[in-house]
């Protein structure tokens, strides 16, 4: 009977799980993993730092909406990959990183790189698993995975001290358990009862509306929704990370609430799906809610129901099955009636302050004005891209900028390379990397702040190794523009918040063998972006705008900081 190491184990157990790609620095001991990955057909991307591995492997689980594979090194590669886990973590994906460990025998001894890495990772991770038998290795693995997918996905670790990977086992004592027979393959159902009790109030509402977090993206829900607005004639708003759960042309789509905050306030039923009540719904509480409204909460995750503010009913489920339930239950309940549901004024008027609004910004991003107005680059960008393209977002001012004049095309078509509601800027690049590794055949552009793109413009390099077309577009202000903005407001000193007026990023993008272009005039944005894309290569646009233009989410932030200041 034949012999494997802890290694070939690795390999066997990723190939079991039908991972197909890892994103990776190297390390000592990942050497004879990589070879034993080889050998099952997996792939690695290598990338400049292990946070970037994480990131990528985010960026991958977002948009195949399955698992991402990370893998580093003991000691210095798992201390360097957990803030991409943070991120993962926040944007509830399911990354599994995998990381070695000095061996089991000399745990405590002070052996070189030796890291308590569960005890750093217990904030950022569901589960974390030291594996100290080389025959429990699939075990580990299919549990790893088991975990990450269960319920709110998120991120978990897997720790293989190194004699655990070099001893070997008789293959006959290793049990290799098939992935679909240790984890179900049904969504969890919403309590029917409670189903149909949502659809009586959703009826009898007179200002119905539906509110959408990424727990729709994340079940695949897109489809589902639009089919149960349209039935009953309900407006959908959006938060940040849901935006692209609609896509913004919709006739019920009333927008992202954060700038569209009108558009279903006054609601007097509330469904929110896979939303959760945290700062960007204003906890739950404010104007936006009308006083005696009620909420129906639904989400994966049992303890967000209720949490921050207080619900009528809540529906633990997966987002897609209980809007197919819901589904059902309204057909029901109209054909009983034989009533059709009529858009209402209250549907126009969501739908009139959602194109009010974006025409307003959208007017507001036209200046030709030189250097570039970062609005109109945000715009330029949105009209340049196809149906059939990703935007990634990074950065600060220009990322509230772009994210205000996008208008989503398919489910999942915007994503945020900040690690959800972390905001921790500077992911976007290999988040874009991973995102073309799941979805080669598509257009993949990030927009992204210079001081963001500096964190880890050194993945551009990657990007080149391993042929991955991403298009970065650098709005280039010379200055952390969104907090500098803060100190201008709030009139204090202007200090630490100056980049380098001298660099010149596209041609750092040259240097890597990457397409490079410098952009100064805003009628040059669209023509730059099309000989990017023609380029075959990945590609960074140097676009010069003006450092003077402060987002309208500084604008308001800042302001109600000034006041909290007055206040003292
Ligand atoms: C990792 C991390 N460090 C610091 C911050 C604080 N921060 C928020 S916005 C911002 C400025 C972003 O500047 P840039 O990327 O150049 O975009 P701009 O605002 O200039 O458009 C900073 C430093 C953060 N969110 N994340
Ligand atoms: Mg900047």
């Amino acid at each position: 009977m034949a012999k494997l190491s802890g290694k070939k184990l690795v390999a066997k157990s990723l190939k079991n799980e039908g991972v197909t790609t890892v994103f990776t620095l190297c390390g000592g001991e990942l050497m004879e993993i990589y070879d034993a990955c080889a050998d099952e057909g997996i792939e690695f991307i290598d990338v400049r730092h292990e946070q970037a591995a994480a990131t990528a492997a985010t960026g991958y689980a977002t948009a195949s909406r399955g698992p991402g594979v990370a893998m580093v090194t003991s000691g210095p590669g798992v201390v360097n990959m957990a803030p991409g886990i943070a991120g993962a973590w926040y944007a509830s994906a399911p990354v599994i990183g995998i990381c070695t460990h000095t061996p089991h025998y000399l745990e405590g001894m002070g052996s070189f790189q030796e890291f308590d890495s569960r005890d750093m990772y217990r904030s950022i991770t569901k589960w974390r698993g030291y594996c100290t038998s080389t025959k429990r290795i699939p075990e580990y693995v299919a549990t790893a995975f088991r975990h990450a997918n269960a319920g709110r996905k998120r991120p978990v670790l897997l720790d293989f001290p190194d004699d655990t990977l070099v001893a070997k086992v008789d293959e006959k004592v290793v049990q290799a358990i098939p992935a679909n027979r240790y984890r179900t393959m049904s969504h969890p159902h919403g309590d029917p009862e409670v189903v149909k009790r949502a659809i009586e109030w959703l009826l009898d509402a007179e200002k119905p509306g539906i509110l959408i977090g990424s727990g729709i993206l994340w079940s695949g829900a897109s489809e589902e929704l639009i089919r149960f607005a349209e039935l009953l004639k309900i407006p959908v708003c959006y938060t940040l990370s849901g935006k692209g759960g609609i896509p913004d042309d919709h006739p019920l789509c009333g927008g992202m609430v954060a700038y569209n905050w009108g558009s279903i306030a006054g609601a007097d039923v509330l469904l929110a799906i896979g939303a959760r009540f945290e700062e960007g719904l204003g906890y739950g509480h404010g104007t936006f809610y009308a006083p005696d409204v009620k909420v129906i909460s639904v989400d994966i995750e049992p303890t967000e129901i209720g949490r921050n503010r207080a619900v009528d009913l809540g529906i633990c489920g997966d987002a897609r099955v209980i809007l197919n339930q819901l589904i059902e239950e309204a057909e029901k309940a109209l054909g009983r009636t034989r009533k059709k549901r009529k858009e209402t004024d209250w549907v126009r008027s969501a739908r009139n302050s959602a194109t009010f609004i974006h025409e307003i910004l959208y007017s507001e991003a036209s200046s030709s004005n030189k250097p570039i107005d970062p609005r109109r680059l945000a715009r330029e960008v949105c009209d340049f891209l196809g149906k059939d393209s990703y935007i990634i977002i990074d950065g600060g001012d220009i990322l509230a900028h772009t994210v205000s004049l996008y208008n989503s095309s398919f489910p999942g078509s915007f994503m945020m390379g900040i690690g959800g509601s972390l905001g921790l800027l500077g992911g976007s690049i290999p988040f874009a990397i991973g995102v073309k590794t799941a979805k080669p055949d598509k257009g993949v552009v990030v927009v992204t702040g210079d001081g963001s793109f500096l964190f880890h413009g050194s993945e551009i390099d990657t990007a080149v190794r391993h042929n991955k077309q991403i298009v970065v577009v650098i709005s280039n202000d010379c200055q952390w523009g969104m907090v500098r903005h803060g100190q201008q407001f709030l009139k204090l000193r202007d200090v630490c918040t100056k980049l380098n007026e001298h660099v010149r990023y596209d041609r750092y993008a040259e240097s890597l063998g990457a397409y490079g272009e410098l952009v100064t005039e805003p009628e040059e944005i669209k023509p730059a972006l099309k000989r990017a894309f023609d380029s075959g290569l990945p590609a960074v646009l140097d676009v010069r705008t003006d450092p003077s233009i402060m987002s309208f989410a500084t604008y308001s932030v800042k302001k109600e900081k000034a006041k909290q200041l007055e206040s003292l």
